[in-house]
């Protein structure tokens, strides 16, 4: 006659632990990674060319609150394009109230088509000592 001791026969039921979580969260970087470097060498958007055969263009800078180049001299029918480079930010108008820009923020811009000969004489209405002049006036 044996007296069994009830607990023996409570298999000791030892399970693996931490290994496969372990394994899925390396995984998980790997997958991050492989996506990351597929997003990175997507390539860049082309530029619009929607422009493209239109008339003559000129491009004015707005940076250190200046309007760069500060006057230009273009042919009627030339579309100037304003584009902001800095924090700080501008708008574009008209003092005759040809063309007025919203307020442009870094790296905005701004497009006006001069088709009429004459002298425009503008300025930022944020900074309104920032001043610029378009001369437009046909190629002699
Ligand atoms: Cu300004």
């Amino acid at each position: 006659m044996t007296v069994r001791d009830p607990m023996h026969f409570v298999a000791n039921q030892e399970t693996p632990s931490g290994v496969g979580c372990k394994s899925q969260s390396v995984l998980r970087a790997l997958t991050l990674t492989i996506l990351f470097t597929v997003l990175a060498s997507a390539p860049c958007l082309a530029e619009d060319a929607n422009n493209a055969g239109a008339g003559p263009v000129a491009t004015v800078s707005m940076d250190h609150n200046t309007f760069i180049p500060g006057e230009i001299t273009v042919v009627p029918g030339t579309t100037v394009t304003w584009v902001n480079k800095e924090g700080m930010p501008h708008a574009v108008v008209d003092l005759n109230k040809g063309f007025r820009s919203k307020t442009l923020a870094k790296d905005a811009s701004f497009s006006f088509t001069f088709a009429t000969a004459g002298d425009y004489d503008y300025l930022c209405s944020i900074h309104p000592n920032m001043k610029g002049k378009v001369i437009v006036k046909p190629a002699s």
